[in-house]
């Protein structure tokens, strides 16, 4: 789509065109699902990115190579053609690699497949949630001020589609918009699976504070063993700094300027966020939570 400046910009699901992106879904929920596929899914800038990169070269054994190529390419968005069911009048961009169809591009993937998904679980593949297929599932979430947050700067700064305050991002992310819907309905879903055999439930804090259990933890989970060096290995390339001058992952050619990985930092939205607005994001939250054992910080 264009912003304000005219440029071309990719699109985000704020100016999904609601009714066409919808019609879309159920091809998504009958997508066929290998055993041997591997699903990240998470609410959007939980760090779905840098885990994805995590997964990928676990599961790959340590690929660097192929690493080089454009994520996109090794770890499609399975609903990116739903961002361009865009409303009327905008003109929409997308990765070259999908050629207007993600879901195609998913299907043909060589295996194991590993694919992506931001969408609340009620459009997700059905097969990925009823236990027919061996597939496994990772789940990343995220400190929902820090989503809020890099969401913001995502759509004000990269994508340039957001000229409105903070507050008023925070209260739109509050009412839950399609496809990814509610923020604690999506976590929430995940959670409660957290301890079935094919989900995987992970932090983004985890990963900042302690990288190496979560990629530990990570290998367990895919069956694959991995050595000291190896991690080491994984370790640096994951790093913030390293990955920033990546291109296949921050997707410079793509986002422009910085690419996209902005910060990378836990509890940013203290800096940011005025005491009122935690505290009405942190009532909130508590409401969906009280009947959840789900730690909020
Ligand atoms: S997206 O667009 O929804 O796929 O975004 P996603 O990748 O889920 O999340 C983007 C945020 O993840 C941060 N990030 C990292 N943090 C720490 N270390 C590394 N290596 C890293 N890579 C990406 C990225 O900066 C976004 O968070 P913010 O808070 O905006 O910096």
């Amino acid at each position: 789509m264009a912003n304000q400046e005219g440029q071309e910009v990719p699109i985000n699901y704020v100016h999904i065109c609601e009714e066409t992106a919808r019609k879309f879904c159920p091809t998504i929920k009958s997508f066929e699902v290998n055993d041997d596929d591997i699903f990240l899914v998470g609410f959007a800038k939980s760090g779905t990115t840098w885990a994805q990169e995590m997964i990928w070269l676990i599961a790959n054994d340590f690929d660097y190579e192929r690493a080089k190529e454009y994520l996109h390419i090794r770890f499609p968005d399975i609903e990116y053609s739903l961002y361009l069911c865009a409303k009327p009048g905008i003109k929409v961009n997308s990765p070259d690699c999908y050629e207007l169809n993600s879901i195609e591009f998913c299907k043909n993937m060589r295996r194991p497949r590993t694919i992506k998904s931001h969408l609340s679980p009620e459009y997700l593949p059905e097969q990925l949630l009823n236990g027919e297929k061996e597939v496994k599932t990772v789940y990343i979430a995220r400190n929902v001020k820090d989503v809020c947050l890099s969401t913001y700067y995502f759509y004000r700064d990269i994508i340039k589609v957001n000229t409105g305050s903070l507050e008023e991002h925070a209260k739109f992310m509050m009412q839950g918009t399609f496809p990814a819907e509610h923020y604690w309905n999506h976590v929430l879903y995940f959670w409660n699976r957290r301890h079935e055999k094919n989900i995987l439930f992970i932090k983004y804090e985890d990963m900042k504070n302690d990288l190496r259990a979560v990629i530990r933890k990570v290998s367990t989970f895919l069956g694959k063993s991995l050595t000291v060096q190896q991690e080491e290995e994984l370790v640096k390339w994951l790093d913030f700094e390293s990955f920033k001058k990546n291109d296949a992952v921050n997707q410079v050619h793509f986002y422009k300027k910085d690419g996209f990985v902005r910060k990378g930092k836990i509890g940013g939205y203290k800096e940011e966020m005025s005491p009122e607005l935690i505290l009405e994001f942190d009532k909130w939250s508590k409401e969906y939570l009280k009947n959840s054992d789900y730690k909020y910080e």
